[in-house]
C-alpha cells in the first residue's frame, strides 16, 4: 500500500490548542486504499523532529492541513505565512513526495498559498476529493478538470460542496489525540456541514457550502461516545452555527442522551429565537456552553452585516439560554460598514443589558475574499480588486476609526473581567493555558461570568 502522510500545520494554541478534526475526514476516506500517518505541529517542539519523522516515514504523498492564515487579530496581527513556508522547506528537505494542501484556511486562499509555499497541488473545499486526485495522479490522467482541484498552473478555482461520502475516522491511541487529552481535555465533532445564511463577512458559506448537509444523528452520537470513551472532558460541535436547523440539532441532542454521552459541549449558535424548551432539551443532552455569533446589538449594523436576526432575537436567546441554565458568551464584530459612535453606543448600552455573559468584542472586520464585505471594501478604495489579502487587511468603518472603537469600549468595560477585547491576548486569556496544565477542562470562559 502506498504511504499518505497527513501533517496539521497548525500550531496556534489559542484560545486553545485544537483537534485537527479534518485530518480524520481525510483519513476516513483514504484508509481503504492507502496506508495514511497524521502528524500534528501542536505536539512537535521543533521543525527538526517533524523532519526525522517525515524521513523516516517515507511517504508517496504528503497532505498539509492549513487551518489558520492569520490570528485575525486588529491589535496583535499575525500572518502564518512564514511559518509555513519554513515547514514545507523541512519537509522538502526530508522528501521527494508531492506536497498536497488542503484545509478551511487554504480552501480561503487556494491560488494565494500554492504558490506561495510552492506545493504541487491544493484541494479546494472538502478533503473527500483527495483520492480522486491520487487516483488520476496514479492513472496519469490530467488532474486540472478536477473540481476543486489546484494546480501551480491553475488561474481560477471552482468546486462545489462534495456530495459522496463522509466518514470520520478517530484513532484514541495516536500521539496527538494523547495531546489533546492531556491538555485540556477538549476533542471536536461535527453534526452538518454547510451553513444558509449569509452574513456579509463569513467565509463558512464558501468553505462548507451554503446548503446544510446533515449527518446521521446516530452516527454523531457514536462518535461523541468514541471521544469520551478515549477519555475526553468537553466536546466542543465545530458546525457554523448549531442550531441552524433546529430539528438536526434536537435530534442530535436526542441521539447523545440515548448512546449515554455524559461529557458536556458547547458549539456555536446563532441568536435566533428558539422553538419553546429548545436550550432546556440541549440542556438535558449535556449542552453547558453556547457561544453566540452576535456581532452588534444595533439593528442598523445587523442589517449591515447581513445578519439573520435583529436585537431583539438576541434577548429572547439570552434569556432562554440563560434559563436553561447554559453558560453564554457573544462574540462581538464591531468596525463594520456604517457603525458610528451611535450605533457604538447602542451596542454597548445593550450589551449591559445581558446578565452574566461573557463578551469577545473584535474591532475592525478581517476581509475575505467570496463575501460581501469584501466587495464593499473594494467599492470604498479600501482594498484594489487585485490585493492579495493572506496578510491580513481589516475593513474599517469610514466613520470610526478602529483606535476609537476600542478606547470607547475600553471605557465602556470599565476593568470587567468579562468583557474582552481583541482575539486572546488579553490579560484574562492569557491565565487559561495556567488553568489547562493544573487540570481544567474545556473552553474555561465561564471563570469569568
Ligand atoms: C470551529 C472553529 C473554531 C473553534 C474550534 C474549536 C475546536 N475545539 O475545534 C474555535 C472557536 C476555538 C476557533 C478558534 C479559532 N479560529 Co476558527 N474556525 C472554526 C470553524 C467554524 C470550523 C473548523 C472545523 O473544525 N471544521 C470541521 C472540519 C471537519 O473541517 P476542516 O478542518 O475544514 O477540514 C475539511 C477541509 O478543510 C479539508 N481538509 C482539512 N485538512 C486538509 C488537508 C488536506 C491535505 C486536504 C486535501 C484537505 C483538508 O477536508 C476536511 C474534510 O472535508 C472554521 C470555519 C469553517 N467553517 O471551516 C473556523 C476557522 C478555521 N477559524 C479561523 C480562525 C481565524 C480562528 C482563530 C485564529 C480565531 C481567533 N483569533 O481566536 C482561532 C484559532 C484557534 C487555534 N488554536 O487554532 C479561520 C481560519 C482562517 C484565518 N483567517 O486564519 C476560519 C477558517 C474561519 C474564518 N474566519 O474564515 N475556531
Ligand atoms: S456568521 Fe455564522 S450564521 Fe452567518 S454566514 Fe457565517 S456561519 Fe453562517
Amino acid at each position: 500500500m502506498k504511504r499518505v502522510l497527513l501533517i496539521s500545520a497548525n500550531m496556534m494554541k489559542k484560545p486553545y490548542a485544537v483537534y485537527p478534526l479534518g485530518l480524520d475526514y481525510v483519513v476516513g476516506v483514504l484508509k481503504s486504499r492507502y496506508e495514511t500517518k497524521i502528524l500534528d505541529m501542536n505536539e512537535f517542539s521543533s521543525l527538526e523532529k517533524l523532519g526525522q519523522q517525515v524521513l523516516s516515514y517515507a511517504p508517496d504523498y504528503i497532505g498539509l492541513s492549513i487551518r489558520n492564515v492569520d490570528n485575525t487579530d486588529t491589535i496583535n496581527s499575525k500572518g502564518f505565512l512564514s511559518d509555513y513556508q519554513h515547514l514545507v522547506e523541512v519537509i522538502r528537505r526530508n522528501s521527494q513526495a508531492p506536497i498536497i494542501l488542503g484545509g478551511s484556511g487554504y480552501t480561503v486562499f487556494p491560488l494565494e498559498f500554492i504558490r506561495a509555499l510552492d506545493a504541487d497541488y491544493g484541494i479546494a473545499g472538502e478533503g473527500e476529493r483527495f483520492p480522486v486526485l491520487l487516483a488520476a495522479l496514479e492513472d496519469k490522467i490530467d488532474v486540472s478538470a478536477i473540481p476543486g482541484i489546484v494546480t501551480k498552473q491553475s488561474t481560477s478555482v471552482d468546486y462545489k460542496a462534495w456530495n459522496g461520502g463522509m466518514r470520520r475516522t478517530f484513532d484514541p491511541d495516536s500521539a496527538h489525540t494523547k495531546y489533546y487529552l492531556s491538555y485540556g481535555g477538549m476533542l471536536n465533532l461535527q453534526t452538518k456541514r454547510g451553513c444558509p445564511f449569509k452574513c456579509s463577512y463569513c467565509t463558512y458559506p464558501h468553505i462548507e457550502g451554503g446548503r446544510l448537509r446533515f449527518f446521521e444523528p446516530q452516527e454523531v452520537a457514536r462518535q461523541a461516545c468514541e471521544l469520551q470513551n478515549a477519555g475526553a472532558k468537553y466536546i466542543f460541535i465545530t458546525d457554523s452555527a448549531f442550531n441552524a436547523s433546529y430539528d438536526h440539532s434536537l435530534q442530535v441532542a436526542e441521539a447523545f442522551v440515548n448512546a449515554g454521552v455524559s461529557i458536556p459541549w458547547g458549539g456555536f449558535f446563532a441568536p435566533t429565537v428558539p422553538p419553546d424548551d429548545y436550550y432546556q432539551k440541549l440542556s438535558g443532552a449535556g449542552l453547558t456552553h453556547v457561544e453566540f455569533g452576535t456581532e452588534s446589538m444595533c439593528d442598523k449594523m445587523l442589517h449591515s452585516l447581513q445578519k439573520p436576526f435583529v436585537t431583539s432575537d438576541v434577548f429572547r436567546a439570552h434569556h432562554k439560554a440563560l434559563e436553561a441554565g447554559l453558560f453564554i458568551a457573544h462574540y462581538f464584530m464591531l468596525g463594520g460598514p456604517g457603525e458610528n459612535e451611535e450605533t457604538l453606543q447602542e451596542t454597548l448600552n445593550s450589551v449591559d443589558q445581558l446578565a452574566k455573559a461573557v463578551f469577545f468584542f473584535f474591532c475592525g472586520i478581517r476581509v475575505y475574499p467570496h463575501t460581501a464585505l469584501y466587495d464593499t471594501a473594494v467599492g470604498e478604495g479600501q482594498i484594489g480588486a487585485s490585493q492579495n489579502l493572506i496578510e491580513p487587511v481589516f475593513y474599517r468603518s469610514r466613520f470610526i476609526s478602529d483606535v476609537d472603537i476600542i478606547k470607547k469600549v475600553e471605557a465602556h468595560a470599565d476593568g470587567r473581567l468579562n468583557w474582552l477585547i481583541g482575539a486572546g491576548e488579553s490579560k484574562a486569556t492569557r491565565i487559561l493555558p495556567r488553568l489547562y496544565e493544573r487540570g481544567h477542562t474545556g473552553p474555561l470562559w465561564e471563570h469569568l461570568i
